[in-house]
């Protein structure tokens, strides 16, 4: 498509083992400065309506007819893909989401190749449990569970790691004999649409992976939730969105895998290695510009310490390098878009008005350049909050965090649990009893102790509360996407 004097690039869906345009389009912006990268074609309920056609279709062709051991051959060779397209995934994933280079490089790409070769590895070590069964009369049984596909799996992802969460999704669904109609974000539609090339690359029959393009409420989403022929339907985003579509796929009660938002604490006691703490807890609120469902938006921290930490943490936000992603230094992109800098920043406004003291940050950089057209927002630490405060209470999803003191573990364990949420916790002791003794009291899914977002891919991965129904990953992925039949034969 011609924009002035300027080619721009078309996003298309793929369906069936096509790219196909729509009707509407909508365009791709770069949140690093703005600009138009690309016209997406939006899939209206036709389009949405093929796909599921396609994915059911494809059920009964050869992916249905493929051994456990060929399915997992080609998801290998989906990773080999990824890896020999490194360069095009990555500059993709950084301009839809102006995120640092750096980071995408060693985060984002590496873990969509490992999201296939974990699962298929899974799948082909999966065993399923057997039960020698007594029999009233005196006799025996033998019980054993075969897994079947769940059929055609919905998935809806967000924004903030894009080809991660969707391929953390799409590479169990179809390790497990599954077909797949995804909805990537609005904001970032680059690289499930170049996924679509490498699966055709690495062999993955026609419909059994398709993409639609297109918004939420109204639009290819709902369509998708609605669809009476989707099976599941597995989404990762905010805690409301969640609630809309479990209402949609109710009436079909269909199985929903949710992973949602979360408004993580970080808890620190005074014994920790005060170095590494500040390093991590940096990583915890900063990384990906606070974009990262994980990250600690409430860091608690044992009186003793507090002021030092505090000037601690503030040292190190004054030390990160917002500025272009595609420079190696850079290690802050911009928020996604414009609106969701509005909403960071009227809740920066909102602590200043609840009485917050704001430490650092509480604006948004000046470059002086084209940068100054994106959407970059400065990091931010508050204090002085009260625990009811809403800045403590709701998940903002930006670069902020609000750090309270607290005196005693009891205290401290009370305030992070003191949420609807309950996705993530991280402790920072040297004291190895207490780690222990913290981390299993937190209401949470995940907890780490003195690291953050260190992830072994075989482990449960979710939420409790507000951030999300059922686990994946390893053999919960599994789990989900499969029905299991129990065979009971008489012996
Ligand atoms: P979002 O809920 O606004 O959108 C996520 C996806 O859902 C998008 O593709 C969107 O188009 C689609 N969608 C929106 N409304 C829909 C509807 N009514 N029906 C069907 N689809 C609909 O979330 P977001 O803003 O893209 O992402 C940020 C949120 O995601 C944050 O709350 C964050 O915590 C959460 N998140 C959670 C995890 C996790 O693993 N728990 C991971 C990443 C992000
Ligand atoms: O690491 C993962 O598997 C995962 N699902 C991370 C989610 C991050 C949220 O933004």
């Amino acid at each position: 498509m011609r924009r002035g004097s300027r080619l721009v690039k078309v996003i298309q869906n793929y369906i069936d083992g096509k790219f196909v345009r729509g009707v509407h389009e909508f365009a791709d912006v770069n949140p690093a400065d703005g600009s138009v990268i690309a016209q997406v074609c939006e899939a209206d309920r036709n389009l949405v309506d093929g796909a599921v056609r396609a994915a059911r279709s494809a059920l009964r062709g050869e992916w249905g007819r493929l051994g456990v051991r060929e399915r997992a051959a080609r998801l290998h060779k989906v990773a080999d893909a990824i890896e020999a397209r490194f360069d095009c995934f990555l500059a993709a994933e950084v301009a839809d989401t102006g995120k640092p280079v750096s980071l995408a490089r060693k985060l984002d790409i590496p873990r969509a190749a490992a999201n296939f070769r974990i699962f298929a590895d899974l799948i082909k070590a999966a065993g399923l449990e057997s039960f020698q069964t007594e029999t009233p009369d005196g006799n025996n049984a033998l019980n054993y569970a075969v897994r079947k596909p769940l059929g055609v799996v919905g998935i809806i992802t967000p924004w903030n790691l894009p080809l991660l969460l969707l391929t953390w999704k799409v590479a169990p669904a179809l390790a497990c004999g599954n077909t797949v109609v995804v909805k990537p974000s609005e904001e970032t539609p680059a690289t499930a649409t170049l996924l679509a090339e490498v699966m055709q690359e690495a062999g993955i029959p026609n419909g059994v992976y398709n993409v639609v393009h297109g918004f939420g409420t109204n639009s290819t989403g709902e369509f998708l939730t609605q669809h009476p022929d989707v099976n599941a339907v597995t989404f990762t985003g905010e805690s409301q969105t969640g609630a809309t579509i479990m209402k949609m796929v109710a009436a079909g009660v269909k199985p929903v895998s949710f992973e949602l938002g979360g408004k993580n604490a970080a808890v620190v006691f005074a014994d920790c290695d005060f170095e590494e703490t500040i390093n991590g807890i940096s990583d915890a609120v900063f990384l990906n510009t606070g974009q990262v469902c994980l990250c600690a938006e409430r860091v608690y921290v044992e009186q003793k310490i507090f002021d030092r930490f505090v000037g601690g943490l503030k040292q190190k936000a004054e030390s990160l390098k917002p500025g272009s992603p595609l420079e190696s230094a850079t290690n802050v992109g911009p928020l996604i878009s414009k609106q969701h800098r509005e909403k960071v920043l009227s809740y920066y406004k909102l602590a200043r008005e609840e009485g917050a003291e704001v430490v650092t940050g509480g604006g948004v950089p000046s470059f002086g350049n084209s940068l100054d057209n994106g959407f970059f927002i400065q990091p931010t630490i508050l204090t002085g909050l009260s625990e009811s405060a809403r800045c403590v209470k709701e998940e903002i999803f930006g670069p902020v965090c609000h750090i309270s003191p607290f005196d005693t573990e009891e205290e401290a364990v009370r305030m992070a649990n003191d949420t609807k949420y309950g996705l993530a916790a991280s402790v920072w002791t040297s004291n190895l009893k207490r780690g222990h003794r913290v981390a299993q009291q937190m209401n949470v899914g995940i907890t780490w102790v003195n690291c953050w977002f260190l992830r072994d891919l075989r482990t449960p991965f979710g939420g409790v509360g507000l951030s999300g129904i059922g686990r994946e990953g390893g053999v919960h992925s599994l789990n989900f996407y499969s029905e299991l039949n129990n065979i009971c034969i008489r012996l």
